[in-house]
C-alpha cells in the first residue's frame, strides 16, 4: 500500500480553467494539414535560418540531433477548436539555434516542405517559448504530425506550428503565411481567442 493517498499524488482532471475560451478537450491526435505528407530523407533535410541581409545558417539532421534537446509537456490548442494537455515532446529550443544567429528584425517567417509557411514575431519564437521538435510521447516524430520535425510554438494557436518544417526567414516587415492570408488572425493567441483576422 502506498504512504501517500491516491488523492495526493493522483492525477489532477482537467479543469476548465486549463482550456482556452472556446476550446474542447480531445485525447487522440487529430491530424490537419493542408495538403499531402511530404517525403523527406533524413540525407538530405536542412534547417535554415536566413537573416534580413542574407546570410544562412543551416543545419543537417546530424547537427540537428547534436545540439542539446529539451523535452517540455505543453498545452496544445488547434483553431478547429480542440485542446490536448500535457503533451511531451523533446526538440532542440530555437534559443540554440538562434544563439549565433545575428539579427535585428522582429518578424520570424517560418517555412516547411510542401510549401506551408506561417509568420510569428521573432521574439515568440525565444526565451524558452519553442522548439523544433523531433519525438512526440517518446517515439520518433511520425511523418502525419510533422516528422522528421516541426516547429513547435505552444502559447499560439496550432496552426503556427509548422510541420516539416525547413526554414526561417527573419525579416523587418511583417507578411502573413499561409493561414494568415486566407484569413486567420495574424498573431493567434488561444487565450485571447484570435482565431480570424478581425478578432
Ligand atoms: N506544413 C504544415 N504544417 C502545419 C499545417 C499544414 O497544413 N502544413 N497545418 C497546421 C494546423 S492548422 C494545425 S492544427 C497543426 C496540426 O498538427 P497535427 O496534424 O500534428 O495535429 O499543424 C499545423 N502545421
Ligand atoms: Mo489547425
Amino acid at each position: 500500500m502506498s504512504i501517500v493517498s491516491r488523492g495526493f499524488h493522483g492525477r489532477r482532471e482537467p479543469a476548465a480553467a486549463d482550456l482556452p475560451p472556446g476550446q474542447y478537450l480531445t485525447q487522440d491526435f487529430p491530424v490537419l494539414q493542408a495538403g499531402p505528407t511530404p517525403r523527406i530523407d533524413l540525407d538530405d533535410w536542412r534547417f535554415t535560418i536566413n537573416n534580413e541581409v542574407g546570410e544562412k545558417y543551416s543545419w543537417t539532421w546530424r547537427e540537428l540531433l547534436a545540439l542539446p534537446s529539451e523535452r517540455p509537456t505543453v498545452d496544445i490548442h488547434c483553431v478547429t477548436s480542440w485542446s490536448k494537455l500535457k503533451t511531451s515532446w523533446q526538440g532542440v529550443s530555437l534559443d540554440s539555434l538562434f544563439e549565433d544567429v545575428e539579427t535585428a528584425a522582429d518578424h520570424a517567417f517560418v517555412r516547411s516542405y510542401g510549401g506551408y509557411t506561417t509568420n510569428l514575431p521573432l521574439e515568440d519564437l525565444l526565451d524558452g517559448k519553442a522548439w523544433i521538435a523531433y519525438r512526440f510521447e517518446g517515439e520518433d516524430l511520425p511523418g502525419e504530425h510533422g516528422g522528421p520535425a516541426r516547429l513547435l510554438v505552444p502559447h499560439l494557436y496550432f496552426w503556427k506550428s509548422a510541420k516539416w518544417v525547413t526554414g526561417i526567414d527573419l525579416r523587418n516587415d511583417d507578411e502573413p503565411g499561409f493561414w494568415e492570408s486566407l484569413g486567420y488572425h495574424n498573431y493567434g493567441d488561444p487565450w485571447r481567442e484570435q482565431r480570424y483576422t478581425d478578432d
